[in-house]
């Protein structure tokens, strides 16, 4: 009589790394499992891992999640196994590296029992399993029905890989179909004796797959059981194809007019109405490959035999979302040309370098920075007079004060009180870079186009060595005098309209900094102010962020200090 067995399936042995993340979840609770059906994929600095099931059964808990971090003996999942357990199962898997730094027999020799299963529903003879051993297995070219001669199309695998038993070696083609030929056994390739482009005849060696070899010793001293790891003592539930070197290959027919007996196919086919990431059929490295490039295999098409994914299938599908036509959801879609010709006389000139440039760094930013623009409005009426009363003055030092003198400065101000704003993302987003020092930028109108010189140490300037600075660098900018360390080392952005008209727009984040402050034209309101409404001289404020790096209450408070400081700018003495 059948009997349920729980158990729960830890991290084996890691092969010396001390931690490892879960990078994928391959299977779900309820899932139906293979022995070997690779389970969770984990990542150390230098390898990615699959653990393959240790046991045929249904998965019934699963105790991490995708990121988080484990180490050897963690518990991985709960396995409900069906009958008995066998010796092999009760041995731990070990780890199928994508990318193993070498293959060490001694390493192989720690492998633990991955499965703890309660003890009381073991057989005494069932735990009793002596260290593994390895041999090397010759692999060679099988029967290949009916053709003298093949071309090796593909190398599968490199020296150094640890495969599973059915993943493929070599892809191969004759005339008429492209076939696979499968692994024998699980193992590490240690050599291969063929390149691509080789022709291939019945017999010619392939690779060296170095197999484990598990002597198994039974309670009742059978010691002289010797059986390789991918041998199970009793028939496995669900065992995988397991042709031996000389079983003839799977042939997938070219033109696939022929249905072809092939369990691989057979085995995807019975679990395509699970949706799991473990229907995808693709090697180790290939599966490597896509989570580098944050790929998910099951929308990749295969152009291969029996739909098995290889690399250049992911590169194709890169390169086609990279390329995307004007689809939605693919690449940005292209603007078409236009003949204006044809609606009237045009005329065409070039564009400007600066242009250019400019055109450029808008676009990045744009695409690049998730934008949020928050609006205010500053009374600036006495600022506006105590402005006025500075006029004689600034006639006699031929120095003209406007407000942006005094918007530098409120920003120079709030910059200092809100770091969020001073501040800039590393370019691989791991890291904020606070800066200790006030350079704020200024964008210029020119007839050139958008220039942007940099102030340095605005929180260090009185407003009359400002405001000489500002006149100097715009006519600097116009004259196209500007100096490339002049444009240089800015934390924020200042674009001012304010001469030239509107009541508000949205500036885009001249990036790496994060912030812009777009100030447009004052405008006399009715403000009600002690019981009635009095006009004041409001002045539109809009500022854009980077909401990567800055947060609205960040925002908030800043523009706030700003319409605060330009409201009554002794607070700039505090
Ligand atoms: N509201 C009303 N009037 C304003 C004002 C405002 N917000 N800001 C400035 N003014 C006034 C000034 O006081 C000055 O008036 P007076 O001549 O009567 O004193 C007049 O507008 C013109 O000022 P200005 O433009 O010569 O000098 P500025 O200090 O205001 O600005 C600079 C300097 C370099 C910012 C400006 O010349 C400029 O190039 N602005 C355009 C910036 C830009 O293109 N931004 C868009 C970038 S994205 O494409």
């Amino acid at each position: 009589m059948s009997t349920l067995t729980k158990q729960t399936v830890k991290v084996p042995d890691l092969g010396g790394a001390a931690e490892v993340e879960v990078i994928e979840i391959s299977v779900a609770v309820g899932d139906e499992v293979a022995v070997d059906e690779s389970i969770v994929v984990v990542e150390s600095d230098k390898a990615s891992m699959d653990i393959p099931c240790p046991a045929a059964g249904k998965i019934t808990a699963i105790s991490v999640v995708e990121g988080a971090m484990v180490k050897e003996g963690d518990a991985l999942l709960e396995l409900e196994i069906k009958g008995e357990l066998n010796a092999s199962d009760s041995v731990l898997k070990e780890p199928v590296e994508d990318n193993p730094v070498a293959a060490n027999p001694a390493e192989q020799q720690k492998i633990e029992p991955l499965v703890q299963a309660d003890q009381a529903e073991l057989e005494p003879s069932q735990a009793d399993v002596a260290a593994p051993t390895t041999a090397i297995e010759l692999v060679t070219v099988p029967d290949l029905g009916g053709a003298d001669k093949v071309e090796l199309i593909e190398l599968m695998v490199g020296v150094g890989d640890r495969i599973e038993e059915g993943d493929g070696i070599v892809l191969m083609e004759s005339d008429k179909a492209s076939m696979e030929l499968p692994s024998p056994a699980s193992g590490v390739i240690t050599a291969l004796h063929v390149n691509e482009g080789d022709s291939l005849a019945e017999g010619d060696k392939v690779a060296d797959l170095e197999v484990m070899v598990l002597a198994v010793t039974a309670a009742t001293d059978t010691a002289d059981a010797v059986k390789t790891a991918t041998t199970p003592a009793t028939p496995k539930p669900a065992p995988k194809p397991a042709p031996t070197s000389s079983q003839a290959v799977a042939f997938s027919s070219v033109n696939a007019e022929t249905p072809q007996v092939n369990p691989i196919k057979d085995e995807l086919q019975a679990g395509a109405d699970r949706r799991r990431k473990t229907d995808v059929y693709a090697g180790p490295a290939v599966r490597k490959l896509a989570r580098k490039l944050g790929v998910d295999l099951s929308r990749v098409k295969s152009s291969g035999p029996r739909g098995r994914l290889a690399k250049d299938d992911l590169h194709n599908y890169v390169k086609n979302l990279v390329s995307a036509p004007d689809t939605i959801g693919g690449a940005i879609p292209k603007i078409p040309p236009v003949d204006f010709s044809q609606f009237g006389e045009t005329v065409t000139e070039p564009l400007s370098k600066l242009h250019k440039l400019t055109a450029a760094n808008m676009h990045r930013s744009w695409l690049n920075v998730p934008h949020v623009t928050q609006f205010d409005e500053a009374d600036i009426t006495e600022l506006e007079v105590f402005r006025q009363t500075l006029k004689d003055e600034m006639a006699r030092r031929e120095v003209k004060i406007t407000p942006v003198s005094f918007l530098m400065k409120a920003v120079a101000s709030a910059l200092e009180s809100n770091p969020a704003f001073n501040a800039s993302l590393s370019a691989d987003g791991e890291s904020i870079i606070y800066k200790q020092y006030v350079h704020i930028g200024m964008a210029v109108d020119t007839p050139a186009g958008l220039m942007v010189p940099v102030i340095r140490d605005v929180n260090k300037k009185g407003i009359w060595a400002l405001s000489e600075e500002i006149r100097m660098l715009a006519d600097k900018a116009k004259t196209r005098k500007l100096k490339p360390n002049e444009m240089q080392g800015g934390c924020f952005t200042v674009s001012s309209l304010g001469g030239i008209g509107g009541t508000g727009f949205t500036p885009i984040v001249n990036t790496p900094e994060v912030g812009i402050l777009g100030v447009s034209k004052l405008m006399i309101k009715p403000v009600f102010q002690g019981g009635e409404f009095v006009p004041r001289k409001m002045l539109p404020l809009s500022l854009s962020y980077d909401h990567r790096a800055v947060n609205g209450g960040d925002a908030g408070r800043f523009m706030t200090e700003i319409v605060a400081i330009l409201a009554d700018v002794r607070r700039l003495l505090l």
